[in-house]
């Protein structure tokens, strides 16, 4: 069984919101909301643990304890329950509109009957939001462009909330009698960024069997379709996830059809015609009708004279011609990670364990190396002062020497303000090991503005990675509109690494834009963006959308061996 912490925190994240739209705003809110990060940041398996020693985990509680005691041994919590009966459905996903906040999205929903972004759209272009009470034309006309923003974004489930869902699923039917294999298929196979459903693929002696035994399951909320080899439904959160069961001996040539994209498996089948053959689902076949080969994938694809292509890659952005003149790229993987470059501790606000905690995660991950990077003084949240980060630096320090086995490298995470400033003073700057440089508010500037920042913020001698290049948020926020083509010379120029930010609720650098980065010959740096110490296994979203954009591991300053790192780093630092 995987782990559930992610499910959990869900659960506490809609108590939090349903809370927050009942018009509560203090202590029990924030307790929900810091419970749900403490519990997706925890960096193990929470389902054994008891209601004590759940307790014991920083920002959980007793009372947060409870329900997920509650939980876990009967499948609901009545609390929430209690008040998904009470706020009006549709609400929740107003909260998702940057600016409306609680109040506003009830009064929106409660004077014009508004449930969903769409319908906020539709009454904002009717000029029906002016004149409600507390809400002029300023406020429709912010309204307006955080609507626009989100309409610019990535659209579907997001990776972090689809992935952890099918892979439960995934390990669900494993156990199920007579099932040989199970995987993941479909655009989550891909790891894009967000997939509009989810898709399993199984083998198995007894076909029928197996739909019926998933239909079953228990995040089953509803069956829209149960055949003897299919089956689709729909979870308690509403995601619709297909299930196609097949003979083990067509396991290949089934995996390679449902894992798509269709635009890819187009490509693949006039192929296979062009060479006289037939492909299907079931298999790659003479065109007399003898099968040539359809248990394994990587035999499809060589009988059809292509190198395998790694599911990331199939997107038909050239990877059929380059698989077919044997150049496809040695993608980066995350073995060839030896550390990462942005982590968080309780030293930010949103952060949830102590420095020690931190590292210990990393170091059971295997790192030579692990970059803190608190946030810095100015986010308007607030930062950590010179004083607490000077104080964190011996404590570092000490902790490296004391463990010998994993380099600490003291950094930050600064903000890039709208001149392109950074926080502190270039002196204070050059005390540290890293340094990334972000860009936390005016993210609607004018384009030559905020291309501007980010290139001062290159420039500057002691910045070596620029975070979360686009702030965009999947789902939310459309990426900024800033001049990427600029930005990668710059940083090429500077010797500034580009994050691919692996929070799966960024993916920032997105695929395509990681493509461009990668040609352009910019330095490519994954940070987790870790709150918790069980962030950290986010790298490998940093690892896939890097691998859809084509990254071989020389490109990639976490792959680098130690002296080049150093090198790396020290940039025009004054030392
Ligand atoms: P999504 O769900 O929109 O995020 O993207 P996919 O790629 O998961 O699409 P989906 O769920 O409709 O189908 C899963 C895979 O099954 C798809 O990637 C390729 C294969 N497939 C489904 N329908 C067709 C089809 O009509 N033609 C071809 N060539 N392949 C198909
Ligand atoms: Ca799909
Ligand atoms: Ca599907
Ligand atoms: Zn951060």
């Amino acid at each position: 069984m995987p782990w559930r912490n992610d499910e959990l925190a869900r659960l506490f994240q809609e108590m939090a919101e349903l809370l927050l739209l009942q018009g509560e705003t203090g202590f029990r809110v924030r307790a929900y909301d810091r419970g749900a990060r403490a519990l997706s940041g925890y960096g193990a398996d929470l389902t054994g643990l008891s209601e004590r020693e759940l307790a014991a985990i920083p920002g959980v509680g007793k009372a947060i304890a409870a329900k997920v005691r509650e939980y876990l041994d009967t499948g609901r919590v009545a609390k929430l329950e209690e008040l998904r009966a009470e706020v009006p459905t549709g609400l929740r996903a107003l909260l998702r509109v940057p600016g409306l906040g609680p109040s506003k999205a009830r009064l929106v929903h409660e004077a014009l009957g508004v449930g969903s972004p769409e319908e906020l759209t539709a009454a904002v272009a009717a000029g029906r939001v002016a004149g409600l009470p507390g809400m002029g034309q300023r406020t429709e006309a912010n309204l307006r462009r955080a609507l626009e923003r989100m309409a610019g974004g990535v659209e579907g489930i997001p990776l972090a909330v689809a992935l952890p869902l099918a892979e439960t699923l995934r390990d669900r039917l494993a156990t199920v009698a007579g099932v040989e294999r199970v995987e993941v298929a479909g655009s989550l196979r891909r790891m894009k960024a967000a997939v509009h459903d989810l898709d399993l693929l199984a083998a198995g002696d007894d076909p029928a069997a197996v739909t019926r035994a998933f239909a079953d399951l228990p995040e089953v909320a509803e069956v829209a379709a149960l055949g003897d080899t299919k089956a689709s439904i729909r979870t308690r959160d509403g995601y619709q996830v297909d299930l196609r069961v097949v003979r083990p001996a067509v396991w290949g040539a089934a995996l390679q059809y449902f894992t798509g994209s269709a635009a890819h498996n187009v490509r693949i089948r006039e192929l296979a015609v062009k060479a006289g053959f037939k492909l299907s689902e079931y298999g790659l076949f003479e065109r007399g009708g003898e099968l040539v080969v359809a248990e394994r994938e990587e035999v499809l694809y060589d009988r059809l004279g292509l190198e395998w292509v790694a599911p990331v890659l199939r997107e038909d952005r050239g990877e059929v011609e380059a698989a077919r003149r044997g150049e496809l790229p040695a993608l980066v993987a995350e073995a060839d990670v030896g550390g990462d470059f942005h982590c968080h501790t309780d030293l930010s606000q949103d952060g949830t364990a102590p420095l020690e905690v931190m590292v210990d995660a990393a170091r059971a991950r295997g790192y030579r190396f692990l970059a803190i990077t608190d946030h810095a003084e100015r986010l308007t949240l607030g930062g950590a002062s010179r004083e607490q980060l000077l104080e964190q630096r011996d404590r570092l320090r000490r902790l490296e020497r004391r463990l010998g086995d994993i380099e600490l490298l003291h950094g930050a995470e600064l903000n890039i303000g709208a001149d392109g400033s950074l926080d502190y003073d270039d002196a204070f700057l050059d005390g540290f090991d890293v340094l990334v440089a972000s860009v936390h508010d005016r993210l609607d500037q004018p384009r030559e503005q905020l291309t501007a920042r980010l290139l001062r913020a290159c420039e500057h001698p002691a910045v070596n990675v620029i975070g979360h290049p686009t702030g965009r948020r999947i789902g939310t926020r459309a990426a900024s509109d800033v001049d990427l083509e600029a930005l990668y010379q710059a940083a090429a120029r500077t010797g500034t690494a580009l994050e691919v930010n692996g929070s799966p609720h960024r993916l920032d650098l997105g695929d395509e834009q990681v493509r461009l980065a990668h040609r352009s010959g910019v330095w490519l740096a994954f940070g987790s963006d870790s709150h918790g110490p069980g962030h950290l296994a986010n790298i490998r979203f940093a690892v896939a959308t890097a691998g859809r954009g084509w990254t071989t591991a020389d490109r990639v300053v976490n792959a680098l061996p130690p002296a080049e790192l150093r090198r790396f780093l020290a940039k025009g630092r004054d030392r």
